[in-house]
């Protein structure tokens, strides 16, 4: 079974919380002051069962912009993300600022909901708002997906939304339960009866009744003593869903919101991090050392942002950088982080820890070597895989990272155009660009040498402009070019759009001749040698080409040739043949064309392999096409 957990972003009352209760049926505002006050305040939890199959959790989000922690919190995890918008209101600055924040996260799909579509008549303003929601979301890893319209009042676009869920969810990959157990808590609390509950979306591993745990940074030894998943118990909890873990040997009052359960002895709290630090194009610059918020799974910690090559970090730039926090928190290299300005709140940007554990590092000091981030890692190694391309398992496993890093690494390495998704594998840019040049300078190059020619021949120019091997990424690339009218496909031939060949007076004189004779005989046709006999070799052969080129002329066997037109005239008399005695043979094709045995034998074993006909025995019946 799979499990999943998506979760909400978007504007405050644009109806979130409305979509989760149309979807699950629960409504995710449980505390007193939500329902008075009809605003999310706390993350709010509710699941559904997908009509294929496969529990879904949903994490609900507020949209309020003081309560951008909570959402922090909540949108740790999560492998979709829901981003509505209200159709009446259009992009608002949570809109704006959720999407912000989620791109920093190794969130790996996501759906834009327009909600409240009941309460817009005018078509002229839903595109409008649909073309805003174009703006906002291009070169983010939103741009692709797709756009729902519902109305969470009335239930209209409600079903759409789910398959829509069911189908994004379908393309995500499961998550990996052979990692160490890591939960960042979003939530803890005490349940009559049981004790201490802490609940969070579980990123690595697997937890089950029994484990004994850390919780962190406290370095609390921890007993689970249930597991539960979506209200009911379960056998164990596993990565990518929710759980909810009942503890020993801890009061809920030692819990808070930001710590991680996790298998003991493999995260020791830290209280330095280095990160590759990114700012946000629409903030202002970010000082040497100025005190921020960091966000690392559901934790808020302040701390200074040492800046190692530069005295400050201009927006949409990036750097190298070193957080000193203020408390310890828990971190891995390649995490990922958001990071806050202290006060006045403001998203600044976002990134990925490149080490959990560094040395103290002055202004100006060499950045460790495993710097690298992954992103760049990532792209080395599509680099690397050239035309054959890499699958996302082949990369993981090059890289050596987690599954919903590389997801994010590969989004914003195809955001930044550097890579390109075909039908499985990933290739770099540069790979498609050096072929996409080389078909345009191959069809070029031929119309200038073999003008008399319609294009250049399919099988030649794969062969020189990508070489043997699988086409995937060649035929990906050609259908592009065709597609943006940079060639043209000519059915056997590729060419420069509009092309037509040129053919000397002479060489047509020939063809004519060419023609005439093989229609003169046109069940039993003359040979090659017969052909050519008067014409110099070279120009015969050229001309002969042009006739099989446009398809007056078709070779049907070695060194036979047939008139276009005798072809559809044997084509018709053996349907009727097979028409009127159920098959036709060879001998009685001979006698209706008045023909050698040879000539009859040949042509029919081209039907064969035109699959027009099929041999049963000594004789042919039609080949079904509509099988
Ligand atoms: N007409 C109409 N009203 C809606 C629709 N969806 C939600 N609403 C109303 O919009 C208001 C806000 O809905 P919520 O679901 O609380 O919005 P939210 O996005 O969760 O808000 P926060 O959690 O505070 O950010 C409520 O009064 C809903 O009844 C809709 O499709 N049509
Ligand atoms: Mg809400």
């Amino acid at each position: 079974m799979r499990h999943s957990v998506i979760g909400t972003a978007g504007h405050i009352d644009h109806g979130k919380s409305a979509i989760v209760k149309a979807l699950t049926g629960i409504d995710p505002d449980r505390l007193e002051e939500e329902k008075r006050r009809g605003m999310t305040i706390d993350l709010g939890f509710a699941h559904f069962d997908l009509p294929g199959g496969g529990r879904v959790g949903i994490v609900d989000v507020p949209g309020h912009e003081r309560l951008i922690k909570n959402m922090l919190a909540g949108a740790t995890g999560i492998d979709l993300v829901l981003l509505v918008v209200a159709a009446d209101e259009g992009v608002m600055p949570q809109t704006r600022e959720h999407l912000d924040i989620l791109r920093f996260l190794p969130v790996r799909g996501g759906i834009i909901v327009l909600n409240k579509i009941d309460l817009v008549q005018d078509p002229a303003w839903l595109d409008l708002v649909t073309a805003d929601l174009a703006t906002l979301t291009r070169g983010t890893f939103l741009e692709q997906a797709p756009v729902i319209q519902v109305s969470a009042r009335t239930g209209e676009g409600i079903p759409a939304l789910v398959g829509a869920i069911d189908r994004a969810l379908d393309g995500l990959a499961t998550r990996t339960a052979d990692a160490p157990a890591r939960l960042p808590v979003d939530r803890s609390f005490t349940m009559a009866g049981f004790g201490t509950v802490v609940t969070g979306t579980l990123w690595g591993g697997r937890i089950a009744p029994g484990d004994t745990l850390e919780l962190l940074p406290q370095r609390r030894t921890v007993r689970v003593r249930g597991v539960q998943s979506h209200g009911s118990s379960v056998p164990a909890g596993l990565a990518g869903s929710r759980v909810a873990v009942n503890l020993t040997g801890i009061e809920k009052g030692e819990i808070e919101r930001g710590n991680v359960l996790a298998t003991p002895g493999v995260f020791t709290p830290t209280r330095r991090l280095d990160m590759r630090l990114r700012l946000l194009p629409s903030v202002p610059p970010l000082p040497h050392l100025a005190r921020v918020r960091l966000y690392l799974g559901s934790d808020e910690i302040i701390g200074r942002v040492a800046l190692l090559d530069r005295r400050r970090l201009e927006p949409d730039d990036e750097a190298q950088a070193q957080i000193r926090l203020e408390r310890e928190t828990v971190a891995n290299a390649g995490d990922p982080l958001v990071i806050r300005r202290y006060s006045p709140m403001l998203t600044l940007g976002g990134g990925v820890i490149t080490d959990a554990h560094p040395p103290f590092r002055r202004r100006g000091e060499a950045v460790a070597p495993t710097a690298a981030t992954l992103e760049e890692r990532l792209e080395a190694a599509i680099q690397a895989a050239g035309t054959t391309g890499a699958t996302v398992e082949e990369l993981i496993a090059q890289v050596s990272a987690a599954r919903a890093q590389v997801n994010k690494a590969l989004a914003d390495l195809a955001a930044a155009s550097r890579a390109v998704q075909i039908r499985g594998r990933v290739f770099h840019v540069e790979v498609r660009d050096k072929i996409a040049s080389a078909i345009r300078r191959e069809v070029a190059a031929f119309h200038s040498e073999v003008s008399w020619r319609p294009g250049i021949p399919k099988d030649e120019l794969k062969t020189k402009a990508y070489g043997p091997g699988d086409n995937r990424l060649y035929a990906q690339i050609l259908e592009q070019l065709v597609a943006n009218r940079e060639v043209e496909d000519g059915g056997a031939f590729i060419r420069r759009p509009g092309f037509a060949p040129i053919i000397s007076a002479a060489d047509a004189t020939l063809r004519a001749r060419v023609a005439a004779a093989l229609l003169r005989e046109k069940f039993a046709p003359p040979t090659r040698a017969d052909l050519s006999k008067e014409s110099d070799p070279k120009t015969f052969d050229r001309v002969l080409r042009t006739l099989l080129d446009d398809g007056t002329v078709v070779e049907v066997g070695p060194g036979v040739y047939f008139h276009e037109a005798a072809l559809e005239e044997i084509t018709r008399i053996v349907a009727d043949e097979v028409g009127s005695k159920g098959s036709v043979t060879v001998a009685s094709l001979r006698d209706r064309l008045k023909t050698s045995r040879k000539y009859a034998l040949t042509v029919l074993e081209y039907l064969d392999t035109i699959r027009l006909t099929r041999r049963v025995g000594d004789a042919r019946v039609l080949l079904d096409r509509s099988k």
